[in-house]
C-alpha cells in the first residue's frame, strides 16, 4: 500500500495548526502509521532538503526547519502521495488554491506550513530518513471497506 511522508513545519506547530492539519488527512480517508514531535538537527534538515542545496534559500530553509519543533508523520492509502500534495497545495501559499492547507493558512513561501513527499520513490527515501521500522505501525482500519471497494 502506498505511503507518504508528511511534516508539519515549525510555523504550523507554532501556529497551533497541528490538529487542523491532521484532521484533513484523517477525514480524507488516509491512515496514520507513525507520528512524532521532534527537534530537527542540521544534518537531518540538510539531508531532507539535499535536492535544494544549491538554491539561494537553502541555508534559511535548513535554519527554519531546525528553529522549533516539527511533527513528522507517515500516512498510508490509495494514491496518498499525489493526493497529499493536493491537500497541501502549491509551494507558494499565495498561489495555492483555497481549500488547501497552504491556501487556507499561509501567505509566504518560506512559511508554507507543511511538507509532503512529491513522488512515490521520494516518499520511500523520506520515510526511511525520518522513521525507523519500529516507529511505524501497520494496522487495519475498520473503515477500510467503506473507503475503498
Ligand atoms: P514543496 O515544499 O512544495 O515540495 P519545493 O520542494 O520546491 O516545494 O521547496 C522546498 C521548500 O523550500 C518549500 O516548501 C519552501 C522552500 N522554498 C521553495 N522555493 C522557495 C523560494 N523561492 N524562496 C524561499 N523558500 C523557498
Ligand atoms: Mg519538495
Amino acid at each position: 500500500m502506498e505511503r507518504t511522508f508528511i511534516m508539519i513545519k515549525p510555523d504550523g506547530v507554532q501556529r497551533k495548526l497541528v490538529s487542523e492539519i491532521i484532521s484533513r488527512f484523517e477525514l480524507k480517508g488516509f491512515t496514520l502509521l507513525g507520528l512524532k514531535l521532534m527537534s530537527v538537527n542540521k544534518e537531518l534538515a540538510e539531508e531532507h532538503y539535499g535536492i535544494h542545496k544549491e538554491r539561494p534559500f537553502f541555508k534559511d530553509l535548513v535554519q527554519f526547519i531546525c528553529s522549533s519543533p516539527v511533527v513528522a508523520m507517515v500516512w498510508e492509502g490509495e494514491g496518498v502521495v499525489a493526493s497529499s500534495r493536493k491537500i497541501i497545495g502549491a509551494t507558494n501559499p499565495l498561489e495555492a488554491d483555497s481549500g488547501t492547507i497552504r491556501g487556507d493558512f499561509g501567505i509566504n513561501v518560506g512559511r508554507n506550513l507543511i511538507h509532503g513527499s512529491d513522488a512515490i520513490e521520494t516518499a520511500k527515501g523520506e520515510i526511511n530518513l525520518w522513521f525507523n521500522e519500529q516507529e511505524l505501525i501497520s494496522w487495519e482500519p475498520t473503515l477500510k471497506s467503506w473507503l475503498c471497494e
